[in-house]
């Protein structure tokens, strides 16, 4: 094309020429991407084309969020339909059918009576509008006096300032840490090296951890607590994953002083551990789900949360007539989004996508474990296609250890992992072959040895 005219798609843009200064990425180090970047142009099922040709193996879902693998055609065609026949559509006192039969399709895979829908466009979305959710609750109820927000330690809830009170991971609350939310308390974290190195799924040990949410009740009573917020199965952090009972014992104590519990299912959901949700998995009914990511498997970025239908009745009855809540984006469900949703829907269902990662959990399971001796392994915990390994931290550079073989795993092994502190994060599209496990888990194997 002529060069006087701005290139518009991938295929046109000039890499070699291609400035790297103007972007500031995010959660990344800059300076040191921008010495030596690693880009990403292209992507088919399991695989990433990276800017130099090689095909990269997908061992992290993108984000832990492309879980039914990556540019599928019927997820595709959906996108380019829609955007040719309605673009965009208002969303505030206006609708369009496709966000509705999304939120209905959802429902059908949600347990009990948690069947209302709030679209949001990511996860950092969708806990903030679950925490809002919580407090227009109790002032629709007649008990505005519970506002307190209750997380946990370790926890990710994305990047809004309601999100990083309630979560617990210091690096990404200290820059702010003058101007979090008030009234908001952290339970422990479940994370026990010392008593559940090593686990296969659940730990035994740790249940007990949940009764410090009955410290807080008594501390500053339940009738000032909204809710509780947790990841079922904590992400970002590292991969913990709850101990036996535990989360039963979260819900006992929420329900017992009318709590409401949200999980913050963003990973956990649309299948990740071999259930549609956790609150499948655990059979746990929470309050209140946020999810995002695999909802339209990372195709447009969608989030939502999902409500029991008392709150929903108890925020709209409220009001007499007009608007009864106060909240809700531009783009809340976005017709693009809605579109890749359905599709997606209708993937996971065809393929049975979910069923297929509780079906190759115990084989990944055994690949993962079978790093046990590694070098620097000091742990490794897993459930149905998430797993962490965790690797002793070189002395004053946490991080540094892991991130060489998250390099090193890039650029020698064609293989994408994740990592976070010094814990490597593996959680592969559910399309994953076993040969593809054996390929993953090879190159972290490989690179675990070579690695100081
Ligand atoms: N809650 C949870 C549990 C998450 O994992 C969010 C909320 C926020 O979602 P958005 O869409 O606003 O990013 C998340 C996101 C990683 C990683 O590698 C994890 C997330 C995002 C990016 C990277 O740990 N989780």
């Amino acid at each position: 094309m002529a060069s006087s005219t701005a290139p518009y798609s991938a295929q046109e843009i000039d890499l070699a020429n291609l400035s790297l200064e103007e972007l500031w990425m995010p959660f990344t180090a800059n300076r040191a991407f921008k010495r030596s970047p690693r880009l990403l142009t292209e992507a088919k099922g399991m695989y990433y084309t990276a800017a130099d040709g090689r095909r990269i193996l997908d061992g992290t879902a993108g984000l832990w969020c492309v879980n039914a693998g990556h540019c599928r055609e019927p997820i595709a065609r959906a996108i380019a339909e829609q955007a040719a026949r309605m673009d965009y559509a208002p969303g505030f006192q206006m609708g369009h059918p496709l966000q509705f039969e999304l939120a209905a399709q959802i429902t059908e895979l949600l347990p009990g009576d948690l069947d209302r829908v709030f679209f949001t466009n990511s996860g950092s979305e969708a806990v903030d509008s679950a925490l809002k959710i919580a407090l227009a609750y109790w002032q629709a109820k007649g008990q505005p006096s519970r506002t307190r927000l209750i997380g946990r330690l370790r926890g990710y809830h994305g990047v809004g300032f309601g999100g990083i009170s309630v979560g617990g991971i210091e690096s990404n609350r200290k820059q702010f840490a003058s101007q979090l939310l008030p009234n908001v308390d952290h339970l422990p974290h479940t994370h026990d090296s010392a008593r559940n190195a090593f686990s296969r799924g659940q730990p035994a040990h740790g249940a007990e951890l949940a009764d410090e949410l009955e410290q807080l009740v008594q501390r500053h009573g339940a009738s000032s607590i909204a809710a509780v917020i947790i990841e079922p199965v904590a992400g970002s952090t590292g991969v913990l994953i709850p101990p036996k009972g535990y989360l039963e014992r979260i819900r006992a104590i929420c329900t017992k002083h009318d709590i409401l519990l949200i999980f913050d299912e963003v990973i956990t959901g649309f299948g990740r551990i071999g259930a549609p949700f956790a609150a499948e998995y655990f059979n746990i009914e929470p309050d209140m789900m946020t999810v995002a990511k695999g909802i339209t498997n990372a195709s447009v970025p969608m989030g939502a949360v999902f409500v029991r239908r008392g709150i929903y009745d108890t925020v709209v009855n409220a009001t007499e007539q007009g608007i009864e809540f106060f909240h809700g984006y531009t783009y809340s469900g976005h017709p693009l989004a809605c579109a890749a949703g359905l599709a997606t829907l209708g993937v996971y269902r065809d393929e049975g996508l979910f069923e297929r990662a509780a079906s190759l959990a115990p084989y990944f399971e055994d690949a993962v474990h079978s790093l046990r001796g590694a070098r620097n392994v000091v742990d490794i915990r897993n459930l149905g296609l998430v797993a962490g390994i965790e690797l002793a931290s070189r002395p004053g550079k946490p991080g540094a250890r892991a991130f060489e073989v998250f390099t090193r795993c890039f650029q020698d092994e064609n293989v994408l992992i994740r990592t976070t502190g010094d814990i490597i994060a593996l959680s592969p599209p559910l399309i994953v072959e076993k040969r593809q496990i054996d390929e993953i888990i090879g190159a972290v194997g490989k690179m675990l040895a070579q690695v100081e």
